[in-house]
């Protein structure tokens, strides 16, 4: 057993293995060699390597990892710079199971995360991690969420003992010495420890994708630390993303008056040259990457992406609500990405990309489910095995449906120069999506800010293959948060109402919900999605100039629901799409919309007194004006 040096007392060594509270003492000391000296004592991993994010330090870890089987090489010509990994079959998307957010109280936590009580859970943790590391290296990847140095950004320290994921961190995030010279200066960092938990006995052979059946990602809220332990897999064990940017930075985003989102975030620009920066949450596998990286078809439109998945919002001091990305890479869903569905991420992945899980043709190339009408006539899958599109056609898919690409921002072909701005974007929409066959119209627009959160605490989608889950459940998502908002979910909705109450009423985002899946009679979505989306932008775009700027012409009629389009607003022009399609888009059912509100009420039931009364209040101002509108026989929309 490798000894601990206690740097806080007076230098001796110790004998016995630290604890999981003696890793978060070194930690919140802010003394990070400490601390990992800690770590490596509680996982005793063989060697200490300390990364710096530079291409060499990438070209030597890839060549160990095609060494061990870990990546394939891609075809040069083909695929130059890129990658395929082959996961474990059982870690292929994050385990929300085995996530717990664990401050001191459980009604901190809230109904909808995992908690479990702190000091129980540092010793179930003290018995995972011990000696987790043994016949592996322990990499140290200090890192910046945002730009290095930004009023909008923090920092985190991960130690891994997967060189995969200090890879694919080098590409989410931006990894270097410094930061660590932050740390000295007395910057606050995130301690994030990660293993995969298959120790190495001496001489044993590793496996390609090594892991463990028992599997913990762990949140300490209060003292802001991160345990991953037993995946490699996405958001388990690339600690910078859901874990840092949404769970924790959520709670630092509570007590300091911003807010950590499960938002892309967008710059439109009109025809006329005016340019619009838009934030919108949408649950995982919901297009999201898609729709940050849109392809317009109105002419003249233009879309470029600042992020894909999260957006750190902080109030100005302009009055503005502030947004950057806080990472700096893309670790999208492969599956459904073409040359239709988003021609820009087509071009993004033709070099320098770690693809996880997407199948490999007989070129040396990769293919996944929508990347070509037609698939190969041969693939290996993502098990490794052989396909046939037969294979396919009995339900087995080439690439599994929570397969991924990692790849830096820098090579999204719609980045916009200026998305590493330490300063952010002013926002000025607020766009919640979510995935519901029935109900939800194309588009509303909130009444104010406080419609505009209830809009956001009500999100639901159908179930995707994100995480683990019956696919095509319907589940409440609020504000696409449920699976990472780090403190009680009522909590986040007041937190939302204090932000908004926060920015100047002449800059605060005008909020809208979307639905871009909705679904006719025969079960087919009505509308085409994709570069159509931007119509609705567009509409967005002149609801924004209508209330910034004053106009009097009407682009929105109310409704007990909120605001919709008013006719002729929503330009389709060219849109092979027929009048009752589109009215049966636009229409809402006051019946529907009753049972919604029922349902949002036994939704805000498990919740107790946390939930804002505003919120309760407008949910029984929108019933009785639906019951009103029920019984006249009213039926809204166009
Ligand atoms: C993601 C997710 O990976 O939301 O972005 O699951
Ligand atoms: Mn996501």
């Amino acid at each position: 057993m490798s000894t601990f040096t206690d740097a806080a007392g007076p230098r001796g060594v110790r004998t016995r293995r630290p604890t999981p509270a003696d890793v978060a003492a070194a930690a919140a000391r802010g003394d990070v060699r400490a601390w990992v000296e800690a770590v490596a004592a509680l996982t005793e991993p063989d060697a200490v390597v300390w990364c710096d994010g530079s291409a060499s330090e990438r070209a030597r870890l890839l060549d160990a990892m095609v060494g061990a089987g870990t990546l394939v090489p891609l075809d040069p010509g083909r695929r130059p710079g890129s990658y395929l990994a082959r996961s474990d079959p059982d870690d292929v998307a994050r385990v929300e199971s085995r996530t717990f957010v664990c401050p001191s109280r459980r009604a901190d936590a809230g109904p909808t995360n995992n908690w479990r009580d702190p000091a129980e859970m540092r010793t179930e943790l003290g018995e995972a991690f011990a000696g987790s590391m043994r016949g592996r290296t322990l990499y140290v990847v200090p890192f910046s969420m945002g730009p290095v140095g930004s009023r909008l950004s923090r920092v985190g320290v991960q130690v891994t003992d997967s060189p995969y994921v200090v890879v694919s961190m080098a590409m989410m995030t931006r990894v270097g010495t410094a930061v660590l010279d932050r740390v000295a200066a007395g910057e606050p960092f995130v301690p994030a420890v990660h293993s995969v938990g298959a120790p190495l006995v001496a001489g044993e052979d590793d496996v390609p994708w090594p892991c463990n059946a028992t599997k913990y990602i762990v949140h300490f809220p209060e003292s802001r630390e991160i345990w991953s332990y037993g995946s490699g897999y996405g958001g388990n064990a690339l600690l910078g993303k859901k874990c840092f940017a949404l769970r924790i930075a959520s709670v630092i985003g509570r007590d300091e008056g911003w807010l950590a989102e499960h938002m892309l975030l967008l710059r439109l620009t009109s025809p006329q040259g005016r340019r619009y920066h838009v934030a919108a949450a949408f649950p995982s596998a919901c297009g999201k990457t898609n729709l940050a990286m849109l392809h317009p078809t109105l002419r003249g439109w233009r879309v470029e992406t600042l992020g894909d998945d999260i957006a750190w919002l902080q109030p100005g001091p302009d009055g503005a609500l502030r947004a950057i990305n806080p990472e700096a890479g893309l670790f999208g869903v492969a599956p459904g990405t073409g040359p239709t569905t988003n021609p820009a991420a087509v071009e993004m992945l033709a070099r320098d990309v770690i693809f996880a899980n997407v199948a490999l043709t007989d070129e040396g190339d990769v293919w996944w489910e929508g990347l070509t009408p037609e698939p190969p006539a041969h693939l290996v899958d993502w098990t490794g095995a052989d396909w046939t599109p037969a294979d396919g056609a009995a339900g087995r898919p080439a690439a599994h449906p929570n397969s991924r690409f990692t790849v830096s921002a820098t090579r999204c072909p719609t980045l916009a120069a200026d998305w590493d701005d330490p300063e952010g974007v002013a926002v000025d929409a607020i766009v919640l999506g979510g995935r519901r066959a029935t109900t939800v119209p194309l588009v509303l627009q909130a009444e104010s800010w406080e419609h505009g959160v209830l809009m956001g605490a009500t999100v639901a989608s159908e179930r995707t293959a994100a995480a683990e889950g019956q696919v095509g459940e319907l589940r409440r998502d609020p504000f696409a948060m449920l699976p990472f908002c780090g403190y009680d979910m009522a909590d986040h909705w007041a937190h939302w109402l204090r932000v908004g109450a926060a920015l100047d009423p002449a800059r605060r985002p005008l909020v809208f919900q979307v639905n871009w899946f909705r679904t006719g009679a025969d079960g087919r979505f009505l509308w085409p999605g994709f570069g159509e989306n931007a119509r609705v932008l567009a509409w967005v775009a002149d609801q924004v100039d209508r209330a910034r700027l004053v106009r009097t012409d009407v682009g929105a009629v109310p409704s007990p629901i909120g605001l919709l389009p008013a006719p002729g607003a929503l330009d389709t022009a060219g849109l092979a799409m027929d009048e009752r399609a589109l009215a049966e888009l636009l229409a809402f059912d006051p019946g529907a919309w009753l049972r919604e509100t029922e349902r949002t009420e036994e939704f805000f039931g498990q919740f107790g007194d946390r939930v804002p009364g505003s919120l309760r209040a407008q949910v029984s101002r929108m019933r009785a004006a639906l019951a009103a509108s029920a019984g006249s026989g009213g039926h809204g929309g166009q």
